[in-house]
């Protein structure tokens, strides 16, 4: 593929760098046993420490022990990882984008000093707890809430599909409050928290994900994160974790067609192989098309983002145009590969699988097409 796609020669030579470091990650510690840890609902938590020894987590953040790396850098690694596993991608978006940007944006100083260096080294994880059992579209409905009890403030209410939460040391935790939406840092050993794993998932077994109840969790007046006010508060990292996406789901998608390119040069049907006949190859052709457009595309929300111009509509572009046309390769993939194609000798049906939740996580096709037709039309169609 890199001989009809030259994506290295628009990119900085530590760009290229940070891409090549997260292959090798992804290939040497990740797909080895990752069909075994899908087939067994197994998320390796040795290979934390090791995200943040390679510089990972929270790599696009200044200070603190992060690497303060490029928006472009920090997408190629997103690729790399999930062209292995949409659930590792998801690990350093929840991580990286969400928990870390949530404290490193929003929170003091000393809340800083606390959680972000033992969070970039891995020692630490975190989670964002925004998404309510009731639906998670709609973040402004939220019924978890946070009231004030002298210096203290008391949480009550349920989250669900929340990522890393029973590996967790520290939760990022959004709650209506008197004031509207703010948000939280509470250790997840506080009395009245508690996560617990969903186990009957289809997709994205190798990672975790999970329910989260407060019951009456109290936590002192500091663990509030004093910048962030209203539902702007987690929208802002939101941002960044669909950001992510734009490059990770393209990652899934180039796994889905290098196996189907190379199955089609060894597979024999009718006394050729498959890829000598018009038909796969007009489908490899679209495939590859689509997987060049949705990469040229990251690029240029990368370089977008990193001269600070980039919005959040052109953020949904990428989400929606990523996870689409990823799954729709996936699908074609599948067809190239025949029956084998569902077996795990391959991995996409694992990445279709996954797909599915990348589809539905930090904002469904449809969200994403309502927050392109109001920045369209100028009106607003959610309601
Ligand atoms: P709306 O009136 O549009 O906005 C409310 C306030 O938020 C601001 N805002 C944004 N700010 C920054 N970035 C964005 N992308 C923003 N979008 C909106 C807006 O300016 C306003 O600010 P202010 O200061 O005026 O109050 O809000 P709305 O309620 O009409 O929302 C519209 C909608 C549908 C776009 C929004 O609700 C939405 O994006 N819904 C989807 C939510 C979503 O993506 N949920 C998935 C969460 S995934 C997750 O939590 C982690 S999954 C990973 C894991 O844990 O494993």
């Amino acid at each position: 593929m890199d001989a009809v796609f030259d994506l290295d020669d628009l990119l900085e030579a530590d760009e290229i760098a940070w891409a090549r470091k997260a292959r090798a990650f992804a290939t040497n510690r990740i797909l080895p046993a990752i069909e075994q840890d899908f087939e067994d609902k197994r998320f390796r938590v040795e290979l934390v420490a090791e995200l943040g020894a390679a510089g990972f987590l929270g790599m696009h953040l200044d200070g603190y022990g992060c690497a303060g790396a490029g928006a472009v850098s920090y997408g190629l690694v997103c690729l790399e990882l999930e062209a292995a596993d949409s659930g590792w991608r998801t690990f350093v978006s929840v991580q990286g984008s969400l928990a870390m940007s949530a404290i490193h944006k929003y929170g003091t100083e000393e809340q800083k000093q606390r959680w972000l260096p033992g969070m970039a080294a891995g020692e630490l994880v975190g989670c964002f707890a925004l998404t309510e059992p009731t639906g998670g579209s709609d973040p402004a409905s939220m019924k978890t809430t946070a009231r004030r009890d002298g210096d203290d403030w008391v949480l009550d209410g349920s989250k669900r599909w929340i990522g890393l939460a029973s590996i967790a040391d520290v939760a990022v935790v959004w709650a209506e409050t008197s004031e509207g939406v703010r948000g939280f840092l509470v250790p997840t050993g506080t009395p009245g928290f508690t996560a617990t794993p969903i186990d009957n998932k289809l997709s994205m077994r190798a990672s975790i994900q999970c329910d989260v109840e407060f019951d009456a969790v109290r936590v002192p007046g500091d663990a509030i994160l004093p910048g962030a006010r209203g539902l702007s508060g987690p929208f802002g990292c939101l941002n960044e974790a669909r950001f992510g996406i734009v490059w990770g789901a393209m990652g899934a998608a180039r796994s889905c067609l290098d196996a189907a390119i190379g199955r089609s040069q060894t597979r024999e049907v009718f006394g050729k192989p498959i890829g000598a006949t018009q038909l796969i190859q007009a489908k490899l052709a679209d495939m590859f098309v689509e997987y060049e457009k949705g990469v040229l595309l990251a690029l240029h929300l990368g370089r977008l983002k990193e001269r600070g111009a980039l919005t959040p509509a052109q953020i949904s572009v990428g989400k929606l145009n990523s996870v689409r046309e990823a799954i729709l390769i996936a699908r074609e993939a599948r067809t190239i590969l025949g029956g084998d194609g569902i077996t795990s000798e391959f991995p996409v049906m694992r990445h279709m699988a996954n797909l599915e939740s990348v589809r539905t996580y930090e904002g469904t096709d449809e969200i994403h097409q309502l927050v392109l037709g109001r920045a369209l039309t100028g009106l607003n169609a959610f309601a």
